[in-house]
């Protein structure tokens, strides 16, 4: 090999690299809120608005961005009834928010709880809280047809409107 030829190669694999490296970080901008939970068959609790879904069952993955602007992008969902799907939620605001999912009368009590207690931790698999860059996930299965909604219920936050509908047919 010319020396000419060998720094071409050289040159040509440190550029590869360096692609490589910053498509890594580019991607690696954004951190997962929380490490995937471990499904459980057995602990499924079935709710009015579906029930945990088995990750191996997913369908498809919906991406759903939330931002300052108090609002979910897309605002609308539709999904058949008994499908298993996984939202993808990244928030791409400056400050905390998060994906909620359920009947509009218990979304509305649990913002309500959540402006008595501002500090109230919450955990459960119908939602998702992501703090700004970062994204979240949620595998849902919608057993029953109908409409829901996916909330936001940070204080202020659903009640400027951080609410999206769920059709499920
Ligand atoms: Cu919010």
């Amino acid at each position: 090999m010319k020396t000419n030829e060998r720094l071409f190669y050289i040159a040509f694999f440190w550029a590869l690299t360096l692609l490589t490296t910053s498509a890594v970080h580019a991607h690696g901008d954004a951190h997962r809120n929380a490490a995937p939970r471990k499904f459980n068959s057995a602990q499924v609790e079935t709710t009015a608005f579906g029930q945990e879904g088995n990750p191996a069952k997913v369908t498809r993955t919906i991406q759903i961005s939330m931002d300052d602007t108090m609002r979910f992008n897309p605002g609308t969902l539709t999904v058949q009834k008994g499908e298993t799907v996984r939202l993808r939620v990244a928030n791409r605001g400056a400050v905390m928010h998060e994906l909620v999912i359920g009947t509009p009368k218990e979304l509305a009590e649990h913002a309500d709880l959540m402006r008595k207690f501002p500090d109230m931790q919450h955990e459960a698999p119908h939602m998702a809280h992501v703090k700004p860059n970062e994204w979240g996930d949620i595998v849902w299965q919608f057993t029953q047809a109908g409409e829901f909604q996916f909330a936001c219920l940070i204080p202020g936050h659903y009640e400027a409107g951080m609410i999206g509908k769920v059709v499920v047919k």
